[in-house]
């Protein structure tokens, strides 16, 4: 839009230097500075060089880079306001401009912002230098979880030898991931937007609230536009109902032949500032549908959803996690074209990109925080549990408003059978259903159901399983039988509807055997097949959904059952189908068809039934 100006796609400078002392931070003044060498932005600053040690990297790295700003956005100082805003950075950020500091931000995944206007506008002429001190420590504290380790036998080890141990499963790529954008505001402006919508067959309602920062004194109005841009409700005041007679509602993809109709809302602001008329307007697209979730369904607009889909990761060759728009695409057709209507965000909230195509799509999102790998009993302390409680503001205030997200997962496999998890999670989930009560609330779990002290605070029994993977190593025929006792277990114990969140098998594409063996392409459809059987039976009772384990192959830490990273893809990291993609392709077009207003939908999906 012209009012954003993106600074984070040329190349930035990036200086990193290596200082073993890891707290307190910022020590630039006693510590010498490494390399200075040039990074893209948005990327892991991982893979983009031949250097090990900057692979491997764990510390202080700096980024820094100037910008000349338009001069209107300097001269007219007192009625605008100038942000600057970063998608994501990993994990604490410390943010300089012009040398004076503007923010500090702590965990990766969300995005953080600050208004810098009193910097910069005191100096026109003067390029805006933005300077970024990253530091990619975990901390049994911090989201997700880690810990240093100091390696301290002499005789073993260099001098300040030290590990960063972590208890997830993906490479801990650090850097500025998202895209970094200047925009502006005028001094009074619309801060923030909730919306949640009701709806019957024939009306639907649209509550919102709105809130203006920087003066009491101003008039809002707002419209609610169709796709074809007509005006369908009017409205004003900071808060307040919209009725939409005979709504197109936002449908899953598959699920309706228009999937994810969004209107168009319009808030437009206007107040006397500094002898001016200052206006904002902001144009949030609305998705109307309804959410609720009984002992054995989950419905969306009344009719039962069932979630055939898969688990990401934000991950590719060189780039790491850095967003980069040719591989989201790639991805979305993927998904069409596996007959995918929906994923999770393990194990952390992906791009706001990623999100709008899912809204748009109607791609369903089971929305995950950073919360993975929380296994250290420390990590359930206060400390920990305070900054989780931030981490789920941050989340709901960037999600809140999207359609496709249909419930949020606060956590990936911790260790909720401990006691104090209890108490933890609770908390956690009491206050994301305070913050957003229009969602149901999961944790994702590989505790044994009698002992998991989390599961009966959430909506949803999300459930990950590797039989004939990790428990019973090549023994496919344990998996009927165990699958069926784990779903069957779950559900006595919680009469609480069950989605099978992961379950899956490496393959190394091209590896081939029969009679199926671990790692061939053909075990992985074997392991597959058999899940599937139990999974058909019990969908026809409480299972409402199986996510595969995992969309596609990724990079974790180095170990002896890792080849290159976890290989439980479908699609290769390069994605490219491996031999079980089809399998799935075959069953979700099949479990679509199977739903009531199928004829249209492939039709107008045909490009990707070919
Ligand atoms: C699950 C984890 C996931 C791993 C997967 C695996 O939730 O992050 O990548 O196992 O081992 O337990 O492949």
């Amino acid at each position: 839009s012209p009012r954003t100006l993106q600074v984070g796609q040329p190349r930035c400078k990036i200086a990193f230097l290596i200082i073993n002392d890891l707290f307190p931070p910022f020590l630039c003044n006693s510590c010498q500075t490494g390399p200075v060498i040039d990074m893209p932005v948005p990327a892991s600053f991982n893979d983009i060089t031949q250097d090990p040690s900057l692979e491997n990297y764990i510390g202080w790295v700096w980024y820094e880079k100037e910008v000349q700003l338009p001069l209107r956005w300097l001269q007219d100082d007192l009625n605008t306001r100038v942000v600057l805003r970063f998608g994501s950075a990993h994990y604490y950020s410390i943010v300089w401009v012009n040398g004076v500091q503007v923010m500090e931000h702590e965990g990766g995944h969300l995005p953080f912002e600050a208004d810098i206007s009193s910097i910069i506008q005191g100096s026109p002429g003067i390029p805006c230098r933005i300077t970024v001190a990253l530091n990619n420590t975990l901390t049994p504290h911090t989201l997700p979880p880690g810990s240093i380790q100091y390696m301290n036998d002499k005789t073993r080890y260099p001098k300040n030898y030290f590990v960063q141990n972590i208890r997830f499963d993906f490479f801990n790529y650090a850097g500025i991931h998202r895209p970094v954008v200047l925009y502006t505001t005028p001094s009074v402006y619309i801060d923030d937007i909730t919306v949640t919508t009701t709806s019957s067959e024939s009306v639907a309602m649209v509550q919102y609230q709105v809130s203006v920062v920087g003066s009491t004194l101003y008039s809002l109005s707002l419209s609610l536009r169709d796709q074809e841009g007509k005006v369908v409700a009017t409205g004003d005041g900071p808060s307040g109902e919209l009725k939409v007679l005979n709504p197109n509602l936002w449908w899953p993809y598959l699920m309706h032949e228009n999937p994810g109709y969004r209107y168009s809302l319009e808030v437009k602001m206007q107040a006397q500032a500094n002898g001016a008329l200052l206006e904002d307007v902001y144009t949030l697209p609305v998705g109307i549908r309804t959410i609720h979730v009984t002992s054995t369904q989950f419905l969306i607009n009344g009719r039962p959803f069932y979630f055939h889909g898969v688990n990401k990761h934000e991950d590719a060759d060189i780039r790491g996690k850095g967003f980069d728009w040719p591989l989201v695409v790639k991805d979305f057709n993927l998904l069409r074209w596996l007959g995918a209507n929906s994923f999770r965000t393990s194990h952390y909230p992906y791009a706001e990109e990623i999100m709008d195509l899912c809204d748009a799509y109607g791609i369903v999102v089971i929305d995950e925080c950073p919360g993975v790998g929380i296994k250290m009993s420390e990590s359930f302390g206060n400390k920990s549990l305070q900054h989780h409680l931030v981490v789920m503001e941050e989340l709901i205030r960037r999600d809140k408003n999207r359609p496709s997200v249909v419930m949020w997962s606060v956590a990936n496999e911790p260790a909720s059978e401990l006691p104090p998890a209890g108490y933890y999670f609770k908390t956690v989930i009491a206050h994301t259903k305070a913050l957003d009560p229009s969602r149901p609330v999961t944790f994702v779990t590989d505790a044994n159901y009698a002992l998991d002290h989390g599961a009966p605070y959430v909506d949803v029994i999300c459930v990950n399983s590797y039989f004939s993977w990790y428990h019973d190593p090549g023994h496919l025929e344990v998996i009927p039988l165990q699958l069926t006792t784990q779903f069957e277990n779950w559900y006595k114990t919680y009469q609480k509807p069950i989605i099978q969140s992961e379950y899956g098998a490496d393959s190394v594409p091209g590896l081939h055997s029969d009679p199926p063996l671990m790692f061939s392409e053909e075990y992985q459809k074997a392991m597959l097949r058999e899940y599937h059987s139990v999974f058909d039976k019990k969908r026809k009772e409480y299972v409402i959904g199986e996510l595969i384990w995992n969309f596609a192959d990724f990079m974790t830490n180095q170990g002896t059952t890792r080849v290159l990273g976890n290989k439980k893809g479908i699609f290769t990291r390069q994605r490219q189908p491996k031999s079980a993609a089809f399998v799935l392709r075959e069953r979700y077009w099949k479990i679509a068809n199977e739903s009531s207003c199928l004829p249209p939908i492939i039709k107008s999906h045909a490009l990707f039934l070919k």
